[in-house]
């Protein structure tokens, strides 16, 4: 039985969806106006004031924000409150260079831990659940974010934080931990570390796990279900927003609704910024419409995927977003090919390799190299140097059909690759371009 948090909102029709997104549009449009002096500047320059906005179809006239802009406004240049009513800021790892830091007002953290809330629910939690939230809490938002929706849903929550994995593994098992929340690199380690104490699926308590925050391919989520006996949900989101729970995977497992209610999803060519049709690859937009202390309109994610409103078999009507195949961003441009780690990853899962593996690009000679470091698993561990380069070769010719260009394989012993607590790096780039 599919269960619902809000079930009048998750299934509303689609003219409702419609309406509410146009109302409060209009109303967002003028609370920036009046209240985000740095994005008024952005409408005037566009030549747009809100009397131009009154409804969903007027949204395309409204400039784009971009994580440049972010950067450039930080820290107070996007609020949109008196600061005296945040109660919250969380923030990204700001890997490179400025970190965006975001604020909240309890309405907002209210409204972001309901759509936890339905994520989690959806994934079939209840108040007789053990949900153990494995995300990082502190600025980043996995913990914090499911962890409030943990306790709105009124599972026993466990907040474990990220790391620790012989404790993580002994709260499992002797609290009997039904729903497990982290990334899925995480949840694959947190699997391989118990089938090595020789754990069986059948032995382990969980049910669910909620995993995101990073990209990952379908062959992974059968790997991670098949580990540890249960189902996987897919779940994304981003700090820019609120977290986890802008969009979140149901029990069809195809795709992940995006609350509609509190974000406008589109898809555009990110050369042109063109608005594509339904079904097109491009870069995801959002529109959040209910924040009060950090509202973006048109916010440009960098991820790239696809939007479908096909009806779904759950009873859900928000639209729903594919896997994004990482941000455009992690796209390596390779000898002039463009190349995604998670068709690296799709490539050696389907060949019956564990997605541990690290992708090193250097530039030699002016000439882009690709080499990828592939751990074997215990069982298929061998040094017959024969039997290694068969393999070797067999997975460069996977590479090769998938990518279109030579990758140099090295398959390395079990456990040589670090493991990851939270979002796995699995790119080293040499190149000084
Ligand atoms: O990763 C929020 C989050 C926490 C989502 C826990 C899900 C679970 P940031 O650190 O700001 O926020 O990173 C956001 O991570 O733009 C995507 O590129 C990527 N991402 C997040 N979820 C997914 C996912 C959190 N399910 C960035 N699949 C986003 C692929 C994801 N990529």
């Amino acid at each position: 039985m599919e269960r619902y948090y809000q079930k009048d909102i998750e299934c509303a029709d689609r003219e409702q969806i419609r309406a509410w997104q146009s109302e409060k549009l209009v109303r967002q449009v003028q609370h920036v106006w009046n209240d985000v002096p740095y994005y008024r500047e952005k409408m005037k320059e566009a030549g747009v004031t809100p009397d131009d906005i009154h409804s969903v179809d007027d949204l395309h006239k409204l400039p784009f924000l971009s994580k440049a802009d972010l950067r450039d406004s930080y820290p107070y240049g996007l609020l949109g409150c008196d600061l005296k009513k945040c109660v919250r800021i969380q923030s990204t790892s700001g890997t490179t260079g400025r970190r965006v830091v975001a604020f909240y007002t309890q309405h907002d953290i209210d409204l972001w831990e309901d759509c936890c809330a339905r994520a989690i629910t959806a994934a079939g939690g209840t108040d007789e659940d053990v949900c153990q939230v494995s995300y990082g809490y502190g600025l980043f938002t996995g913990g914090p974010g499911l962890n409030g929706g943990s306790h709105k849903v009124g599972c026993l929550t466990i907040p474990t934080s990220s790391g620790n994995t012989q404790r993580q593994i002994m709260f499992i098992r002797d609290l009997n931990t039904t729903i497990l929340c982290c990334t899925p690199s995480y949840a694959a380690y947190l699997g391989e570390s118990m089938k090595e104490m020789g754990l069986t699926p059948d032995e382990i308590p969980l049910k669910a796990g909620i995993f995101g925050a990073e990209a990952w391919s379908e062959e992974m989520r059968q790997d991670i279900q098949k580990t540890l006996g249960i189902k996987a949900y897919d779940i994304y989101g981003l700090t820019e927003l609120s977290g986890p729970g802008v969009a979140f995977e149901c029990s069809a497992q195809n795709g992940m609704h995006i609350n509609e209610d509190h974000f406008i999803a589109e898809i555009i060519d990110p050369d042109t910024g063109e608005v594509l049709p339904e079904g097109s690859q491009g870069e995801l937009v959002f529109t959040s419409l209910d924040k009060e202390a950090y509202p973006l309109i048109r916010y440009r994610t960098r991820d790239i995927c696809t939007l479908s409103y096909e009806k779904c078999s759950c009873g859900r009507t928000h639209v729903r977003m594919g896997k994004p195949r990482g941000r455009s961003d992690d796209m390596l441009i390779i000898r002039g090919v463009n190349v995604f780690p998670s068709q690296i990853e799709t490539v050696l899962l389907n060949n019956g390799y564990p997605a541990n593996y690290q992708i090193i690009v250097d530039r030699v000679n002016n000439t882009d190299t690709l080499d990828i470091h592939v751990e074997m698993t215990p069982e298929m561990f061998t040094d017959q140097l024969g039997e290694v380069s068969r393999r070797q070769k067999e997975l460069a010719d996977g590479m090769k059909s998938m990518l279109g260009i030579k990758a140099n394989i090295t398959l390395v012993s079990p456990k040589s690759i670090e493991r990851s607590e939270g979002k796995a790096v699995r790119v080293i780039d040499r190149r000084k371009i």
